[in-house]
Formats: C-alpha cells, sequence, structure tokens
C-alpha cells in the first residue's frame, strides 16, 4: 500500500513543463501538403498578475490546440504581448519608472506564469509590439499606406488639458476633467494622421456574409458599426446666410414634418454668427466642455442656440428656424440636419425643450404614447404626396428634390477613417519627417525603425518626444537640410491589426514571409472577449485586406472562426473598514468568510467581473500552489458554456480536484487489479467478442464516451466533454472482473479516458501516459478513435405515455418492429386502461409509445 504513487500537481506539473520545454515539442514549422490549424487567443496587454480569468481564455485556445494536433493537423499556437500604450506611460509619471523597464518586467512575469499553465504555445515566434524588431514594420506599413493614400492628414478635435498642456485620451478624461490635473478639458482641433478605413467600407460589410463561423451578434454589430445609410443631400435656401444650408437625410419621406433645421457647433455657420453674437460664441464654447467621445455627445441633454437664419421649405416656401445644436455631429453627413420632430426621438426631445411645432406626416404608432413615432407608414399632412407608403415617398421625393436641382441620393457610412495620432510616447513612432524646403516627407525605408529614445523624462505635462531635446531634430530625407519628425505616435490599436500576419514568420525581414502567410492564414480559430467585437476585429479586417492589396497575405478575411469567450466571475470581501480582501488572503470556516491576517469575519459580496478595485481577482500564482493548474483548467472549463460568464469558486475548484484524484487513482489505484501493465499483453476486444454483458456495457460506455467527446471537442462544448469523462471515470470506479476481458476491457477505458482527458489537463494525463507504459507525449498522439460497432445500443428504452401521462418504461432491441412495440407497451400499461377504450397508439421509433383512451 506505501507505494501507491500520489497525485502531487506540484512535481507533476513543473517536471512536464520542462520536459515540454527540453525536447521542444511545441516548436511548428510549416509542411508542404499537411493540413493545417492556426489557433490564436487574443494577445494580452502585459500588466503584472495573470489570474483565472486569463487562465480561462487561454485554455480555451490550448484546447483546440492540443485536440487538432491529435487530430493530424499542422498546428500554429503563438503568443505575444501588446506592449505600447498608456498604462506602462502613467506608471512612468506616478513612479518614476521607465515605461519600457516596466512593461518588460511584468512581460517576463506573465511569461512566467503563462509558461506554469502548461499551454504549447511556440514561444519562438514571441511577438512583443514594443520592439523594435515588431515595430519598424508598423512605421513600414505606414509608409506604404501613405503611398497608396490611405493615410492622410487632416485638423481634427482632441480632448486637451489645458494646464498638463497635453492631449487626453478619451479614457483619461473623468466628468469632463483631466484625470491628473483635474482641470477643465477643452476642444482642440490640431492636425492628425488617418487611416482610411472608409475607402474599405463596403467590402467590410460584404467580407461579413463569409464569415459564417463568427458569431452572429458579432457580425451584426459590425454592420451597425459601420452603418451603412441610403439617405438624401440636399441644400436649403437660408434667409439671412449666402449659400443655403446642406442637409442629409435618411428620410426623405418625412420632408414635410420639417419645423427647424439644426447644425453642429462647428458648422461654418454657426462660426461666422459667433464671430458677431455673443450668445452664439459662448453656447459654442458650451458644447465644446462635452469632450469628443460620441457617447458622451448622445448621452448629454440636448441643447440649442437659435439662430438669426430661417430656412425656406423648397415645397411649400415657408420659413423655419436654424437652431445650433449640442447633438450635432461636424463629422457625419454635412453637419447639419432638417428636424422632424414628430419621427425623430432627438429632434422631439428638441422641439418639446424650446417649444418648437411637431408635425405629424406618417401615420402610424400609438397615439397615447408621447414621443416621436420613428417607424415607416403611409404619408399624411403631406400635400401631394399623402398616402403614399414610406418607401415610395422617399423615391418621389428624392426624385423632385433632384428635378429642383438642389441635391441627389447618397450613401453614407457611420464608420469614419481611423485617427491614429497619439500625441504620447510609449507607442510607435510616426515616420515621416517635416521640411521647411519639402513639407511632409516620408522616412526613407532604410532608415527604419524610427527608434524611440530612452533618455526621457515623465512629467505628466505636455508630449514627452516633442520636448525631448534632440530626438526630433534630423536631416530631410530628401533634401538633407534641417527637418523635424513627426512626434505623434501610433494608436495601439495599430499594433494588433496584424500581429496575427507577424505569427507567420516573426524572424522575417519584411512584413511577412509571403509563402508562409499564405501557408498559415487565415487563422482558423479566434480567441477573444466580446469588448472585441468592434475596434480590433474591425481594424484587424482592415488591415488585412490592405495587407492582402499589398502581397503580404494571401487572404482577405483574417479570422475564419471567432470564439467570444465570457468572463470568469468572482465573489469579493470586505472588512468592516470597507476595504477589499483578495480571495486569496481569505478562509472558510462553515459558511464564514474570514480574513486569513486578522481572523475576522468578512462580508461576502455577489459575483462580479475580476477587477482591481474590487480585488477579487484570484491569482495564478496562489492557485498554482493550492490545486495545480491542471484543477484551474478543468474547473473553468468545467462551469459552464464557453460563451458564458462563469462564477469561480471554491468548493467548484475543489470539485475538478477530487475528479483528477479520482482518474489519478483509476490508475494507480484500480479496484481491478492486475489490469494488463506489459504492451505483449494488452489486447483490443472487439464487442462482438465479448460474451458478458457488463462487459459489454463497459465497451459501449468507453466508445460512446469517445463519440461524445470528439464531437464536444468539435462543438466548443467543453463542459459537457469534461461532464462525460466524469461518467466514464465514475463507471470505470465501478468496474469489476466480470470476465477474463474484463481487464483489457479496463485497460481500454483508461487509455481512452487519458487521452480525452489530456487536452484539457496536459500534465496528469501526460503522466499517466507514462505510468501506463508509454515513452511519447500525447502532444500530437492520434485521437481515440470510436469503434462504430460499439456505439450502437444492444438494448434502448422506450416510454410509455397514456394520454400524455408517463405510465411504464419498455426495454426492448433497437430495431423492434412497430406492431411489437405496440403489443408491448399495451400490455406494460394494461392496469391504466381498464375500463378505457383504446383510441390511438402511436410509435416513435427509438423514443416513445403513445396511448391514446377514453
Ligand atoms: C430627417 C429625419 C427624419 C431623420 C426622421 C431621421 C428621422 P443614420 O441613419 O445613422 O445615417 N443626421 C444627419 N446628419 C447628422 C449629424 N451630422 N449629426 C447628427 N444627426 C445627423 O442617421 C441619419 C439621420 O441622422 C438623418 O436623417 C438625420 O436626421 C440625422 F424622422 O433627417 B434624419
Ligand atoms: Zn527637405
Amino acid at each position: 500500500m506505501t507505494d501507491v504513487k500520489r497525485y502531487n500537481p506540484q512535481a507533476v506539473e513543473p517536471k512536464w513543463q520542462q520536459t515540454w520545454e527540453k525536447n521542444d515539442i511545441y516548436k511548428t514549422h510549416e509542411v508542404a501538403g499537411q493540413p493545417k490549424s492556426y489557433v490564436l487567443t487574443m494577445f494580452p496587454y502585459p500588466s503584472g498578475n495573470l489570474h483565472v480569468g486569463h487562465l480561462a481564455n487561454y485554455t480555451i485556445g490550448d484546447i483546440v490546440a492540443r485536440h487538432k494536433k491529435a487530430c493530424g493537423f499542422n498546428v500554429l499556437h503563438p503568443m505575444g504581448f501588446d506592449s505600447f500604450g498608456l498604462p506602462a506611460e502613467n506608471a512612468a509619471i506616478k513612479k518614476g519608472v521607465s515605461p519600457a523597464g516596466w512593461t518588460f518586467q511584468n512581460i517576463a512575469q506573465m511569461k512566467d506564469e503563462l509558461k506554469r499553465c502548461g499551454f504549447s504555445y511556440d514561444w519562438s515566434r514571441e511577438v512583443v509590439t514594443c520592439t523594435p524588431e515588431y515595430y519598424r514594420f508598423n512605421q513600414q506599413l505606414f509608409l506604404e499606406m501613405l503611398d497608396k493614400g490611405l493615410a492622410y492628414q487632416r485638423e481634427s478635435m482632441v480632448n486637451w488639458d489645458p494646464v498638463d498642456n497635453t492631449v487626453l485620451a478619451n479614457e483619461q478624461v473623468v466628468d469632463g476633467k483631466g484625470w491628473r490635473s483635474g482641470a477643465k478639458v477643452e476642444r482642440r482641433s490640431i492636425r492628425q494622421w488617418f487611416f482610411k478605413i472608409t475607402a474599405y467600407a463596403d467590402d467590410l460589410i460584404e467580407g461579413l456574409q463569409t464569415l459564417t463561423a463568427w458569431p452572429d451578434r458579432v457580425r451584426a454589430m459590425q454592420e451597425n458599426w459601420i452603418g451603412r445609410s441610403e439617405g438624401l443631400e440636399f441644400t436649403f435656401d437660408v434667409e439671412g446666410a449666402e449659400g443655403g444650408l446642406r442637409v442629409y437625410t435618411t428620410r426623405p419621406d418625412t420632408l414635410m414634418g420639417v419645423t427647424f433645421c439644426s447644425i453642429a457647433p462647428e458648422h461654418p455657420l454657426a462660426k461666422k454668427l459667433a464671430e458677431t453674437d455673443a450668445g452664439a460664441a459662448a453656447f459654442i464654447q458650451e458644447c465644446q466642455g462635452l469632450g469628443t467621445s460620441e457617447e458622451a455627445i448622445e448621452k448629454a441633454e440636448k441643447k440649442g442656440y437659435k439662430t438669426p437664419y430661417q430656412i425656406i421649405h423648397p415645397l411649400t416656401g415657408e420659413k423655419h428656424p436654424i437652431y445650433i445644436a449640442n447633438f450635432v455631429l461636424m463629422g457625419y453627413g454635412t453637419g447639419a440636419v432638417m428636424a422632424v420632430p414628430a419621427h425623430d426621438d432627438r429632434d422631439f426631445e428638441f422641439a418639446k425643450k424650446y417649444n418648437l411645432p411637431i408635425k405629424k406626416v406618417i401615420q402610424g404608432g400609438d397615439e397615447s404614447l408621447p414621443g416621436a413615432y420613428t417607424g415607416k407608414g403611409a404619408l399624411t399632412n403631406s400635400g401631394e404626396f399623402d398616402g403614399l407608403s414610406s418607401e415610395e415617398a422617399k423615391k418621389r421625393v428624392c426624385t423632385k428634390i433632384a428635378s429642383m436641382g438642389r441635391g441627389e441620393t447618397k450613401t453614407l457610412y457611420r464608420l469614419r477613417d481611423w485617427g491614429i495620432s497619439r500625441q504620447r510616447y510609449w507607442g510607435c513612432p510616426i515616420p515621416v519627417v517635416y521640411c521647411g524646403q519639402c513639407g511632409v516627407v516620408s522616412e526613407k525605408k532604410e532608415n527604419l525603425p524610427i527608434l524611440l529614445p530612452e533618455d526621457v523624462t515623465f512629467t505628466g505635462v505636455g508630449n514627452p518626444l516633442a520636448l525631448h531635446p534632440t530626438w526630433k531634430h534630423c536631416a530631410c530625407p530628401k533634401c538633407g537640410g534641417k527637418a523635424e519628425r513627426e512626434t505623434d505616435t501610433m494608436d495601439t490599436f495599430v499594433d494588433s491589426s496584424w500581429y496575427f500576419a507577424r505569427y507567420t514568420s516573426p524572424q522575417a525581414n519584411d512584413v511577412t514571409d509571403r509563402a508562409a502567410a499564405k501557408y498559415w492564414l487565415p487563422v482558423d480559430h479566434y480567441i477573444g472577449g466580446i469588448e472585441h467585437a468592434v475596434l480590433h476585429l474591425l481594424y484587424s479586417r482592415f488591415f488585412n485586406r490592405v495587407m492582402y492589396d499589398l502581397g503580404y497575405v494571401g487572404v482577405k478575411e483574417p479570422f475564419t472562426k471567432l470564439v467570444t469567450q465570457g468572463m470568469v466571475l468572482n465573489a469579493s470581501y470586505q472588512d468592516e473598514s470597507g476595504a477589499y480582501i483578495n480571495p486569496g488572503d481569505v478562509e472558510w470556516e462553515g459558511p464564514v468568510a474570514k480574513a486569513k491576517a486578522t481572523g475576522k469575519s468578512l462580508k461576502v459580496n455577489r459575483q462580479e467581473k475580476m477587477s482591481k478595485s474590487k480585488n477579487n481577482g484570484v491569482f495564478l500564482n496562489t492557485v498554482f500552489d493550492t490545486y495545480g493548474v491542471d484543477t484551474a483548467r478543468v474547473f473553468t472549463m468545467f462551469i459552464g458554456p464557453v460563451e458564458a460568464d462563469k462564477e469561480w469558486t471554491e468548493s467548484g475548484a475543489e470539485g475538478a480536484w477530487r475528479f483528477l484524484g479520482r482518474v489519478w487513482n483509476l490508475v494507480h489505484q484500480p479496484s481491478l487489479k492486475g489490469y494488463p501493465q506489459n504492451f505483449s499483453d494488452i489486447k483490443t476486444i472487439k464487442i462482438s467478442n465479448l460474451e458478458n454483458k457488463n462487459d459489454k456495457e463497459l465497451k459501449r460506455a468507453i466508445h460512446k464516451a469517445i463519440h461524445k467527446c470528439s464531437q464536444d471537442a468539435e462543438r466548443y462544448q467543453f463542459n459537457t466533454w469534461i461532464a462525460c469523462l466524469m461518467e466514464l471515470s465514475n463507471r470505470l470506479q465501478k468496474v469489476e472482473a466480470w470476465s477474463e476481458a474484463t481487464p483489457h476491457l479496463y485497460r481500454e477505458g483508461l487509455e481512452a479516458m487519458v487521452r480525452l482527458l489530456n487536452p484539457i489537463a496536459p500534465h496528469i494525463t501526460e503522466e499517466l501516459w507514462h505510468d501506463l507504459g508509454y515513452t511519447s507525449t500525447l502532444w500530437g498522439h492520434p485521437w481515440p478513435k470510436a469503434e462504430a460497432d460499439a456505439l450502437v445500443d444492444e438494448e434502448i428504452t422506450l416510454v410509455v405515455q397514456v394520454n400524455g401521462k408517463l405510465r411504464g418504461r419498455l426495454v426492448v432491441a433497437p430495431d423492434i418492429a412497430e406492431a411489437e412495440a405496440k403489443a408491448r407497451a399495451l400490455e406494460e400499461v394494461a392496469e391504466h386502461l381498464q375500463g378505457l377504450t383504446i383510441e390511438k397508439c402511436v410509435v416513435v421509433p427509438g423514443r416513445l409509445v403513445n396511448v391514446v383512451a377514453r
């Protein structure tokens, strides 16, 4: 008894990690003719420690990679770090560390923890976006986009902190104030760089049709974001201003319902008025306090300023006022709207506030409800258009306005060009130079990368690159004269828009090695959070199209299948002072949670997203020490479907731990002693050669498990895959020596168990595999195949119902004849039929017999 080997993950896990690393088993390369599978999980921002949410995320990808490898695919499963960005710069400002130092220290720690999770990454392909080896190709792509007219400069609004003299990101604006200085944020217009993503708007919408393995809601979100709309752009004559007012509307059918017009605070007409009208100037000023985010503008209370100008309705000749309104955006359409308060929510709110007339021109909606009716319907109060449907009226109004020479139909996109300029340090320098003689000049390709300087001080005031004493001074690449570098850096979304292509050939001396990129791309399985449904996934689709047009990749769409995983939630714990105590510092005494440090009991709050503010993250280093990572992998995959949010509980983790212990004991302490250990003694017995009923059932259970787990693996149903293995382990526990065949079947069951569990819990299974006598690794060992004849049931259960109520069960052969099923069913439920007349008896083969009787 004493020599029984116990399950000790703290010994088993590091041992296998070292062996895998030593043998470099995850290293991959192109193999002509072999089917490939590129499995990618969105790379992390190196913020410090990993928690079980990260673990769950990366485990999904690891399971897919291991399963695909076993199924004979050549697997690419890389990892890296999305490592430029604001937190490093903020840390520099607050703690005086260098952004690079802070970042690389975090990367080292996270990489170490990722390795301790046993993921099958080919680390030789690691991509770290803040290294010059990577960002020089950001710069190269930028220059090639500049050449093609896909990168350009224009004036655009930013959030300006007047105290720190710096541009703020939207997330640095808190309640309209700068996050650090607390100063009221202003809007400023400065020259910035843009990528012309709108050039691909139609193609990005059309491509969505081909993405059939993406969640519908993500495709819908992208479509809404691009927001293609067909409308009419036309000009109103204006009393008091030259040139008229040009508006864009998607509802030309409501033209007769116009009762005023609204213009953006930045509209030229508003600006012109402000020169002479102090009230207008003050209102425009006030609007600028709103910040630049569309969300803020959307949420703010609708406000306006009445101008002295009036539009003249092109069909009625009536005059209506023009307002400057805080919700009209200069960047969309013409920056001016014809307002129809009866049929537009914002116009309605506005009209109520300023007591403007509301004229209903579309029939429909509930009269008793306040608010606008925004649906379609038959026209009314519309003169010559009365009675027409909205669709018909749209056409007629457009034709009419066009024939008057006032306008034309136009397709607009909600999607804007992508502003990539950031006035900060920790990002990729934009490789252009300003020369007094030559203007804006591209840096020469052979001068790339333009490196970030390292000797920089961070005060939070101003732009560190612009303030650096020497960095920006350079020679003009064209004339050789004195010139200055662009001091803007690129939005970090640029970095993550093409990293998946770089993994295919991370050492290439070009954006990609084209052959390698063509071999590996598209990514077959892309796993990440739903929060990336729009920006990252849209920018990546855009970049991939640009790279496709430049020949760097061979496909237009980068990600064939997209899986959006849920979050791992956890309770949070508070002591009497209200301070949050990390779950790792909590111990349980029965139902009472106590702080380990003080022994005092704690308040337990409901399950929430793991966050710094609630201090409820379960960090992996505590998991490694208590359960080992296999347990955490099993638990996070078992608690629910991949897409759903999941609740972390200690009791659940313990359940997973006990399950692995049971699997271990099946090999090391079998109730059935003496299952064959030597390969020469092992026999695989077909079901047709088994005599004993229990043996047959066991054989069937094993092969049904193989079948079910294989199906679940293909469908990303990891929770039911694990449930199936739990069932199999229970069955194996109950095996006794029924016949001479039984020990062989038991061994067959063990091997299936270990192989099927391997993608989810790679360490324990690798150990057990070796304990079963194998010397090779399970990575790439062929996936088990179910024997077809062992999947067929010898007997099935038919449910018997009388008038819809369950009254009995029949155990029958699966191919029982209908007449026999009926006869046996009637016999089975005879007592429930006493005194009744049978009207009908219906057999649903394989499932039930229903008797209708009165
Ligand atoms: C009149 C109207 C009547 C409108 C009605 C809507 C409903 P989408 O569909 O997103 O393209 N609009 C136009 N330019 C705008 C701007 N710069 N800022 C804010 N709103 C603007 O939206 C187009 C509609 O949004 C347009 O159609 C216009 O209002 C408004 F019953 O015109 B509509
Ligand atoms: Zn020059």
